[in-house]
């Protein structure tokens, strides 16, 4: 058994035993009640969910493990010291709560390369799709048509024990992970470049083979990837994406089918489709704003736009959050690799800007619970700045991230042996009855 596998099961072993005794023995704990207005706006702040990878603190962002994305800039393996950490090693961190070596990280790198071989059929299948359809629904689509590859679904049909099941399932993670950047790379190349496919190679990390598939060759884009693809890797348990991959995954679905359902909920415009809808309404802006070089008159013509957008009955893309509360460190990390390495760009000087403009309008609306940035205010214009100007392609970057948070918890959703999820639900007039109305 290898390395990682030995240690998950030694760290898994004894969490099972606390997981079943949580059920057998403080089943009847009660640990907080429910409010109707918590069922009927969305289920916000309503505990449901047992998520090990990560924690997401209302007033102080993500934490991975327990660390925040700004302690993680220093804690975790990086190639060169001044660099960006590399996201196997946030993996790691993520899969068995343990901070890697580089020598550890560095040969996942090595193990995804390895692992990376897409089958063929699945570049068919997404050869047989209309260039205009749109790259979350190629993406989905090819995750969807590796499935044929599961080694879970095999095994479960072969009739192994459930207390297996996460072995397969890791099995199956690591292969569907190893293969994200050349499907999405593919992807890329096929709609936006000429068609022709980049080899991924065997010197390069995953994060940097990914910037190097998609045809960006350079030490500060490899940069950028690795702390794209760490900031965007999980957010807990409740987010759409994590949610649906988790919810899928109880029903026994395979790695690929739980994880292309949390992509179909990552799409929408509410959750990663974000990234896209902020880069279109600021073209949009910009279209209507003009290009004067005068800051009072542009920062006026912005205001003004806001409050317009606003008046529409529109939300403003990037701001708000359904959990945080402050501006998002993710947006913070993002602004400050614009700081370290961008000298001046109109489209990052416009965000900036925003970032000064939309808070007191959103506040001044008195009912927006969260006025501040979130991650998707700022990297579209960081994308931009580095030639990635597609911005329809924004959210596969934002998904092939994803996957390492959401699939880290699956294997433990495995090793835990989670059941089937199945809340219940109530009719108009059971809530009637208990408002007294
Ligand atoms: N602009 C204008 N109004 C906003 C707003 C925004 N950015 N954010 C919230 N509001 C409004 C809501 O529409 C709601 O209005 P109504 O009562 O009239 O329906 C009110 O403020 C209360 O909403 P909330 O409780 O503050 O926000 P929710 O938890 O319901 O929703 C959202 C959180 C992120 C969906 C929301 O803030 C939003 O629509 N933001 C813009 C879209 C966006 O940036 N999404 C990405 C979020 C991060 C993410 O998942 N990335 O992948």
């Amino acid at each position: 058994m290898d390395q990682i596998k030995k240690k998950l099961l030694e760290k898994g072993e004894k969490e099972c035993a606390v997981v079943k005794r949580l059920i057998s023995e403080f089943g009847n704990v009660v640990v907080e009640s429910v409010n109707i207005d918590q069922i009927l706006t969305g289920m916000k702040g309503m505990t449901s969910l047992l998520t090990v990878t990560s924690k997401l603190d209302p007033e102080n962002g993500i934490r991975y493990r327990g660390y925040s994305i700004q302690e993680l800039q220093d804690k975790l393996p990086k190639t060169s010291p001044d660099g960006e950490p590399l996201p196997e090693g946030l993996f790691l961190l993520m899969l068995l709560g343990e901070l890697p070596t580089l020598e550890q990280t560095q040969s996942l790198s090595k193990e995804w390369f390895e692992r990376s071989h897409v089958p063929d059929h699945v570049k068919k299948v997404l050869d047989a799709m209309p260039l205009e359809a749109k790259p979350m629904t190629q993406f989905s689509t090819a995750i969807i048509s590796m499935a044929t590859d599961s080694l879970f679904q095999k095994a479960h049909r072969a009739g192994i024990s459930k207390n297996d099941y996460w072995d397969t399932t890791y099995e199956d993670v690591m292969n569907l992970i190893a293969r994200l950047p050349v499907v999405a790379a593919y992807i890329y190349r096929r709609t936006f470049k000429d068609g022709t496919f980049i080899e991924p190679d065997p010197k390069l990390d995953w994060a940097a083979n990914f910037a190097h598939m998609m045809g960006y060759d350079d030490e500060e884009i490899y940069r950028l990837f690795r702390m794209y693809m760490c900031i965007h890797a999980d957010h807990e348990g409740g987010n759409v994406s994590a949610h649906a991959t988790h919810l899928v995954g109880t029903a026994l679905s395979n790695p690929y089918y739980s994880y292309a359902a949390g992509m179909l909920g990552l799409a929408g415009p509410l959750h990663g489709y974000a990234n896209q809808e902020v880069m279109f309404w600021i073209y949009e802006m910009i279209k209507v704003i003009g290009d004067s070089d005068d800051k009072e008159e542009i920062r006026t013509q912005i205001e003004a736009y806001v409050r317009k957008t606003i008046s529409e009955g529109k939300v403003i893309p990037g701001y708000g959050h359904a959990v945080l509360r402050v501006t998002d460190p993710r947006f913070t990390a993002q602004q400050q690799f614009a700081e370290k390495y961008v000298a001046d760009d109109k489209l990052i000087n416009i965000v900036n800007m925003l970032y000064d403009i939309v808070p007191p309008i959103l506040k001044s609306l008195g009912k927006v619970k969260n006025p501040w940035p979130n991650v998707d205010a700022f990297s579209g214009a960081l994308l931009q700045h580095y030639g990635i100007s597609e911005y329809f392609f924004y959210t596969v970057m934002f998904g092939v991230s994803r996957a390492l948070g959401v699939l880290a918890q699956l294997i433990w959703d495995r090793m835990y042996n989670l059941p089937l999820e199945r809340p219940s639900s109530e009719t108009l007039e059971w809530f009637k009855e208990k408002a007294g109305i």
